[in-house]
């Protein structure tokens, strides 16, 4: 069953690019427009078939369709002869812990400065947020120093796909002019050198 993962460039679907390359599943990439109607766009008739909201990632294995990046981590994990989530209750508990902090927390002050930059119609965006969401990444960032100390990885001595959602995060954060200290972007250098993540930036560079 031939696995097809819609995105664009380095943004949360390049989580799943990335995971599916770590998993070795061979894949399709289809590049899309975010805001493009015709047959590559986001908000073409086809497209929002298959993600309603008109957003990347979605995933197609044959005809299951899956949406939200962090699921889609979940699923490559599932239908992987390796493992890159630990099933240890414990530390399952910290990969969750971890996936869930990076959605509702790190990443939002991120996701806010985009939507009031670009993503949303311009009617509905508010300049004053900006700033207030610089306020927020930062709070975020100080609170996941006292969850997290990285060493290697996030979650200890092997590398699991919440190193995926932190380091792409963190890389999002640098492209938006974010303050990242170095050590995480020493972190996420690392990350991206890895063999599967260099193979996947190469299919959208
Ligand atoms: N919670 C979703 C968020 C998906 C999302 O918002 N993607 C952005 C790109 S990173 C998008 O497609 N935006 C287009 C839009 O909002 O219309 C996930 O993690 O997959």
């Amino acid at each position: 069953m031939t696995i097809t993962l819609y995105g664009l460039g380095p943004s949360r679907s390049f989580r799943c690019l990335w995971a599916l390359a770590e998993a070795e599943l061979e894949h399709d990439f289809i590049s899309l427009e975010l805001n493009g109607t015709d047959s590559n766009g986001a908000k073409s008739e086809e497209y929002l078939k298959l993600n309603p909201q008109g957003k990347v990632p979605s995933l197609k294995h044959g005809d299951f369709v899956l949406t939200e990046s962090a699921a889609i981590l979940n699923y490559v994990d599932a239908i992987s002869q390796k493992s890159f989530i630990p099933s240890e209750p414990k530390l399952r508990a910290k990969y969750d812990e971890l996936a869930f902090f990076v959605l509702s927390e790190l990443e939002q002050p991120l996701w806010t400065t985009g939507k009031h930059k670009f993503a949303i119609p311009q009617e509905h965006r508010v300049e004053q947020v900006l700033e207030t969401a610089k306020w927020e990444f930062e709070k975020a960032l100080n609170a996941f120093s006292k969850l997290v100390s990285i060493e290697n990885f996030v979650l200890g001595d092997s590398f699991s796909f919440a190193d995926i959602l932190v380091a792409q995060t963190f890389n999002w954060a640098q492209r938006f002019d974010f303050d990242v200290p170095p050590e995480y972007l020493n972190y996420r250098d690392k990350m991206y050198a890895r063999e599967a993540a260099i193979k996947s930036i190469a299919k959208f560079s």
